[in-house]
């Protein structure tokens, strides 16, 4: 039988108070499901329920700043959040975010970037959430979690007491985009200042995903050692057809089938350390089958990052009956 391997530590982040539809923190309900958990089970990654975290701000102590909502309990929940990544994996797990919106990336990607001594990120989205609260049109922390993060824009962020605990703890070098296609405008400047790897869908079609994932290994590697791998995937980096029921889809995205390549060829490496799927939001329908589809579709993406491939999977131990 196989070698014992990294056990999945599942956190439920129930994060809304990133953006303004409620139905995000309802997200880990749904992608908690016996698929996903008997199918890291077959893939010898068992799931263990690791942290469930809320928001507990009552909505009277919100702290806002201008027109950015949210920031004593988006930080609070982050600083809970990165302790409890760092140590599912200091106890030799994978963390695995069930968002949530996606300002609980400002934690999880804290907490990896805090257990090792240097990490490289894959930003699987639609958008680049690197806006700060000075260029965000829309005052919602889930299109800001970069910003929060990166050395290079630490000089960009106004002083905001709530995030004391905060430190940027990650070099613009070291992040690839993947799937963008919905930039506001200092972002795009931002993205060429630091001159940051960036494949938006038309570099998918130019170049095929197989060449995308290629040259972001190559990006990634350093003295000849890929790093260790954070990746934090938008389930709005698929297509609307896909995913229908999240709260800013763009279209023209990923096809199901090319995201399950990216978490396969990361399963491949073995430097994934912790994986981040945001953005569900089960009350974003027209019918019961847009949170089908969305919920099939995040299941799958997640499975694809620990081995799971549309030709299946060998159980150990199953065998085919003889008469
Ligand atoms: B998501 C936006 F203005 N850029 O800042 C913003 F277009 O986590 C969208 O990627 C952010 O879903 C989307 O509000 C955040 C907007
Ligand atoms: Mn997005
Ligand atoms: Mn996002
Ligand atoms: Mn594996």
């Amino acid at each position: 039988s196989q070698k014992a391997q990294k056990k999945v530590a599942l956190i439920h982040a129930k994060f809304s108070r990133g953006q303004g539809k409620p139905g995000t923190e309802l997200g880990p309900n749904y992608l908690k499901n016996k698929f996903l958990v008997s199918n890291l089970e077959n893939l010898n990654h068992p799931a263990v329920d690791y942290a469930d975290l809320e928001e507990d701000v009552p909505a009277h102590e919100e702290v806002h700043y201008n027109h950015n909502r949210n920031l004593l309990s988006t930080s609070r929940i982050n600083q809970k959040l990165s302790k409890a990544v760092q140590n599912a994996i200091s106890e030799g797990h994978v963390p695995v975010l069930l968002g949530g919106d996606h300002s609980l990336a400002i934690g999880s990607v804290h907490g990896t970037a805090n257990a090792f001594s240097q990490i490289g990120l894959i930003w699987v989205d639609a958008h680049a959430d690197m806006n700060t609260p000075l260029t965000s049109s829309s005052g919602n922390l889930h299109g800001q979690p970069l910003s929060f993060l990166l050395y290079e824009l630490d000089k960009y962020l106004p002083k905001l007491e709530q995030f004391d605990w905060l430190r940027p703890c990650l070099s613009a070098r070291n992040l690839v985009y993947i799937g963008l296609r919905d930039l506001d405008p200092e972002e795009t400047i931002l993205i060429e200042k630091y001159k940051i790897k960036a494949f938006s869908m038309s570099d998918v079609h130019r170049l095929g995903i197989h060449q995308v994932m290629k040259e972001t290994f190559e990006h990634l590697t350093v003295n000849g050692e890929l790093l260790p791998l954070h990746v934090s995937v938008d389930i709005d980096s698929l297509d609307p057809w896909y995913a229908p029921a999240t709260g800013t889809p763009v279209l023209g995205g990923l096809s199901l089938p090319e995201l399950m390549f990216i978490g396969n060829r990361v399963h491949e490496t073995g430097k994934l350390r912790t994986l981040d799927l945001v953005e569900v939001n089960p009350l974003l329908k027209t019918s019961d089958s847009d949170v089908d589809k969305t919920v099939f579709s995040a299941s799958r993406a997640i499975l694809s990052f620990f081995g799971y491939k549309t030709l299946g999977t060998l159980i150990d131990g199953h065998q085919v009956p003889r008469p």
